[in-house]
């Protein structure tokens, strides 16, 4: 069975444009990419002093189960030289599932729609520009609405065009 999955891609250690685009790549393993969205420059939030991210997200055509896939994420963000040193600290690449197809799972590694989608510019900024008008499946509301009920706040600044 074909599923639409979404991805938060985020990256603020070492060279965090070629973190993001070896992860892209590596993600090709895992079904087929459909769409990127453009890099963002973000600030970070809730854990605030750490370097400013990179982020984008990456709409994913797959066949993988949601326990296949979160474990290929996994792995692929070791080969990546993710160390899980401090929670929400500094990273080489982070690779978070948003949403997959109009599914809620309640899995000890892998919570979706992700519990923190709907507070983080970081996240709908390059939502709404790949997929304004997919809709959260508990909360209801389409991308471009969340992100148009956020507070201001958070700095978000596209980079990369599309
Ligand atoms: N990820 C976090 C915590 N804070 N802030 C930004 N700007 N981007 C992130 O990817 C990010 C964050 C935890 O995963
Ligand atoms: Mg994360
Ligand atoms: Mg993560």
């Amino acid at each position: 069975m074909h599923k639409i999955v979404y991805l938060s891609l985020g990256s603020n250690l070492g060279d965090r444009g070629h973190n993001l685009r070896t992860a892209i790549q590596n993600l090709a393993h895992l079904g087929t990419i459909v769409r990127v969205s453009s890099f963002y420059e973000t600030e970070p939030l809730e854990l605030v002093s750490q370097p400013w991210f990179l982020n984008c997200a990456v709409k994913l055509d797959t066949e993988k189960m949601p326990r296949q896939l979160i474990s290929g994420i996994l792995n692929l963000e070791r080969s990546l030289g993710r160390q899980r040193i401090e929670a929400k600290g500094p990273r080489t690449i982070d690779i978070d599932v948003l949403l997959f197809g109009t599914s809620i799972i309640d899995l000890p590694a892998l919570s979706v729609p992700h519990p923190r989608l709907h507070e983080r510019r970081f996240v709908l900024e390059p939502m709404v520009e790949i997929a304004p008008d997919a809709r959260h499946p508990v909360l209801r509301r389409t991308m471009r609405e969340l992100r148009d009920a956020l507070p201001q706040g958070q700095k978000v600044k596209k980079i990369s065009p599309a």
